[in-house]
């Protein structure tokens, strides 16, 4: 049975894996190119990002955008991003392009950036929020100056195989496809404003792309029983083992622990998980009309310092959140009905950064919520998550038999059966 159940699930993980998340349905980064005018021998673009993702940034070292000219289109100048590589221009005499390149790989600048080479929403290290986190923040863009490409609308070539980093591998995008001009209103210049011509690039994100290993994992406790339930052992592959670091008296020997991370090694902590990020979370009190569970973020990776980080949990009693003490709460309501799922994230300057493996290199809350008197139970593990996720990636939970038991109850089959029914329910939502 359990095995059936599970060659289900990795049929759902297989074929629904590209880059459908079910608890952010439509959650995407749009990339959109408004052509702003026309130059002898080509055209003006204003490339706007926008992450309409709920929950999932793109974190320092940001963002990399790249896509392949449909004929022999140069740059001439940029604002506010750079090309990493200006490629062969050897072709001109004189007035020579600021990139030749087929295959054009840009980043954004750093903060700090002269402000007469700034542009609108630009310059912040490639760094962009959430939507469901900060709207403000979330987008990034940049203009770019083309040549040798059409001058019409009739002849311009749209740019092909947009690839998006961000930072790491994980996002897919659609073809560049026409899309009614945007119109741009400055409301204190009372005048409205339409690009001559406007493209639109769709980029989605799928875990199973980004790693192979889930990169965070879920541990539980409860008042009711001793049992910690442990993350599952090798949660995120134990693949590193070897190089992990024993004990924090160790790591004073180790020689540029703390340097930036080389093509994003982690260095971690040795755990039973190999995880670079647990979360726990404790069933803490009991009340009347209330309980009350605390959650804690606990970073193993020595290299990762986590900025404006995301908890996202799915629990049926969320649609009760009566208080969130020291974390920013936003319900999210990815069914429209089921108000079950939330994120969770850091008050800003306060705990919005999770620091580096270490004493400091945790985060922690206590959230209470209303019981409904119909439904609340602590039986059958009722009172833990039924999904996790840090930073948009879905953090592995402990198998439901390993979960805290109320002292009497043989519950377990009947809990096992709750689980299945779980899976089947979201196999049915994902196929949908
Ligand atoms: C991208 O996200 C936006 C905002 O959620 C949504 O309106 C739009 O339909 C999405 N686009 C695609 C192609 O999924
Ligand atoms: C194109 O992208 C922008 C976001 O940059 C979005 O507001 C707009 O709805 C998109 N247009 C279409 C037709 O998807
Ligand atoms: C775009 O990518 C596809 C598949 O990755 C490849 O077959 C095609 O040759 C690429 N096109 C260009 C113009 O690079
Ligand atoms: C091209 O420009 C013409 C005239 O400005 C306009 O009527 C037409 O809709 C445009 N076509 C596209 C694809 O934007
Ligand atoms: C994390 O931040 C602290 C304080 O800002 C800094 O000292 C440390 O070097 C950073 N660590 C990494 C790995 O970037
Ligand atoms: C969802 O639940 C939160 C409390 O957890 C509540 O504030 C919000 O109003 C609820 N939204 C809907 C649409 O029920
Ligand atoms: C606590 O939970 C564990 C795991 O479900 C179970 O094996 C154990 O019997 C429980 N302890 C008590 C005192 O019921
Ligand atoms: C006990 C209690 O307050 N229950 C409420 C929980 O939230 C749902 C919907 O958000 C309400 O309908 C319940 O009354």
């Amino acid at each position: 049975m359990r095995f059936v159940i599970s060659v289900l699930l990795f049929l759902v993980f297989i074929s629904c894996g590209v880059a459908y998340d079910p608890l952010d349905p439509n959650g995407n980064i749009t990339i959109r190119w408004d052509v702003m005018s026309w130059t002898p021998d080509g055209y003006v673009a204003v490339v706007t990002m926008n992450n309409f993702q709920m929950y999932r940034h793109i974190m320092s070292p940001g963002w990399t955008l790249g896509w392949t000219w449909a004929k022999k289109e140069v740059i001439w100048s940029m604002i506010g991003a750079e090309a990493t590589d200006q490629g062969d221009c050897s072709k001109f005499k004189g007035n020579v392009p600021y990139c030749c390149k087929k295959n054009p790989t840009i980043v954004d600048l750093l903060p700090g950036t002269p402000y007469n080479q700034q542009f609108q929403n630009c310059c912040k290290g490639g760094v962009v929020a959430s939507w469901g986190q900060d709207p403000a923040s979330s987008v990034s863009a940049f203009q770019v100056s083309v040549g040798q490409s059409g001058t019409t609308n009739k002849t311009v070539k749209l740019p092909k195989n947009f690839t998006l980093l961000g930072p790491g591998p994980g996002y897919t995008c659609s073809p560049a496809k026409i899309v009614p001009p945007t119109n741009f209103f400055t409301p204190d210049l009372r005048r409205k404003t339409r690009a001559l011509m406007t493209w639109n690039v769709t980029c989605t994100y799928s875990q199973f792309l980004a790693s192979k290993h889930p990169s965070c994992c879920v541990s539980f406790s409860s008042f009711y029983n001793a049992t910690i339930t442990p993350c599952p052992s090798c949660a995120c592959g134990c693949e590193n083992k070897d190089n992990c670091i024993k004990s924090d008296s160790k790591l004073l020997s180790m020689v540029g622990l703390n340097t930036p991370p080389k093509g994003n090694t982690p260095l971690l902590q040795c755990t039973n998980h190999m995880c670079p990020v647990r979360v726990h979370w404790h069933v803490k009190l009991n009340y009347n009309n209330y309980w009350r569970v605390k959650i804690s973020i606990t970073n193993f990776n020595y290299r990762m310092n986590y900025t404006l980080w995301t908890l996202v949990a799915q629990h049926p009693n969320l649609n009760n959140v009566t208080q969130v003490f020291s974390f920013d709460y936003k319900p999210l309501i990815p069914y429209q009905s089921i108000n079950d799922t939330g994120m969770f994230y850091g008050m800003k300057f306060y705990n919005d950064l999770l620091m580096e493996a270490g004493p400091f290199g945790n985060v922690q809350s206590e959230v209470l919520m209303q019981k409904d008197q119909n439904t609340f139970t602590f039986k059958q593990g009722w009172a833990f998550p039924r999904r996790v996720y840090f930073n948009g990636d879905e953090c592995m939970l402990p198998p439901p038999d390993a979960y805290p038991n109320l002292p009497n109850s043989a519950q377990r089959n009947l809990f096992g059966l709750s689980m299945l029914i779980y899976s089947v329910f979201f196999l049915l939502i994902r196929l949908w």
